[in-house]
């Protein structure tokens, strides 16, 4: 068996369900992860159509933990003694608000601090503003996203739509560079009315923090079966500047990662520069046109990924075998 994508949990499937459409069945359901095709955010398909992101303008409620994890690291998670690295997914459409109850279970005082989405001065996640959150203290903050319009002055207002993520802003320092550095950071993704959705779900998160990636010295392998719409959620903390690589595959330089038509002025890329707090996402179809493998990402910087920063998207033929790739037991072999 390869490596799962979490150190703290050691089972594969758990790093794709490690998300969540945060709405009112996820709250019925204790915070329990919801697949994007159980979620009311995902518009009815057409058949042979994609799957695309429904209408915007919900009020969502989750609830986030802080916790320090076994080995010392500090993770958010969704239910109680199940935090990891990096944090449950978090997705919205435009328009949707999202009240998150933030329980600080660490003995050291932490925050949630977003980017990319509104918030007022009292949902900063900062010492500052006094919105952080004692030892064993709970707060709730709000996060709101709009959808892009005319201002009244004509001038065109960008919506929330991207790829983002969410961190600590107060273990360590001011600045929640302690937080950072043990792993309090998760991804979160706005969605337009009408983007296309990964299908099934495989989602994979990859932070590089510092020389780590997801806080591990080698990096996780992810696991999908070729023809998959995966998805994959690149942040960076720390540090160090790097540089994104897949093996195999490319993406648009844009919003969504993906061409809108044969006259879309995105860049193709295979390769990103990425510097800390930077964010950017994807998704490409599992090994097309190259087929099934044990396809690498790494970082580029030749001495970084030297040191470890290197991870497999292992892309199974339809009856689950890699080819090329033995049952090696680890991944730090593949430079
Ligand atoms: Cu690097």
């Amino acid at each position: 068996m390869t490596e799962t994508a979490d150190r703290t949990d050691p089972h594969p499937r758990r790093a794709l369900t490690r998300r969540l459409f945060a709405g009112g069945a996820a709250a019925a359901l204790g915070g329990a992860a919801l697949t994007a095709a159980s979620s009311p955010s995902a518009a009815p398909r057409a058949a042979g159509s994609v799957r695309r992101a429904g209408k915007g303008g919900e009020t969502r409620r989750m609830k986030i933990y802080a916790e320090k994890l076994p080995n010392g690291q500090m993770g958010y998670g969704l239910e109680k003694g199940k935090a990891g690295i990096p944090g449950p997914l978090i997705e919205l459409i435009e328009g949707d608000t999202l009240h998150i109850e933030f329980e600080n279970t660490m003995d050291v005082a932490a925050s949630l601090h977003p980017h990319g989405v509104d918030y007022d001065i009292n949902n900063d996640g900062t010492k500052m503003n006094d919105s952080h959150v004692e030892p064993g203290g709970k707060r709730t903050y709000t996060w709101r996203t709009h959808a892009p319009g005319r201002r009244k002055d004509g001038t065109w207002r960008p919506g929330s739509a991207g790829y983002w993520h969410y961190h600590d802003h107060v273990v360590g320092t001011e600045h929640g560079t302690g937080g950072i550095r043990n792993g309090l950071y998760g991804p979160m993704i706005v969605r337009r009315e009408g983007d296309i959705l990964p299908d099934p779900d495989r989602q994979f998160t990859i932070v590089f923090n510092d020389m780590t990636t997801n806080n591990l010295k080698k990096g996780p392998d992810f696991k999908a079966t070729v023809g998959d719409r995966i998805e994959i959620i690149m942040i960076t903390h720390g540090e160090y500047y790097h540089t994104f690589h897949v093996h195999g595959h490319r993406w648009a330089d844009n919003r969504t990662g993906m061409l809108e038509g044969p006259d879309d002025p995105s860049a193709v890329i295979d390769n990103k520069i990425t510097g800390p707090a930077d964010s950017f996402g994807f998704q490409v179809l599992a090994g097309e046109g190259v087929g099934a493998g044990a396809w690498m990402y790494h970082c580029h910087v030749q001495s970084h990924s030297d040191m470890g920063m290197a991870g497999l998207l292992l892309i199974a033929k339809p009856d689950g075998t890699v080819p090329g790739h033995g049952d090696h037991g680890g991944h730090g072999d593949h430079h």
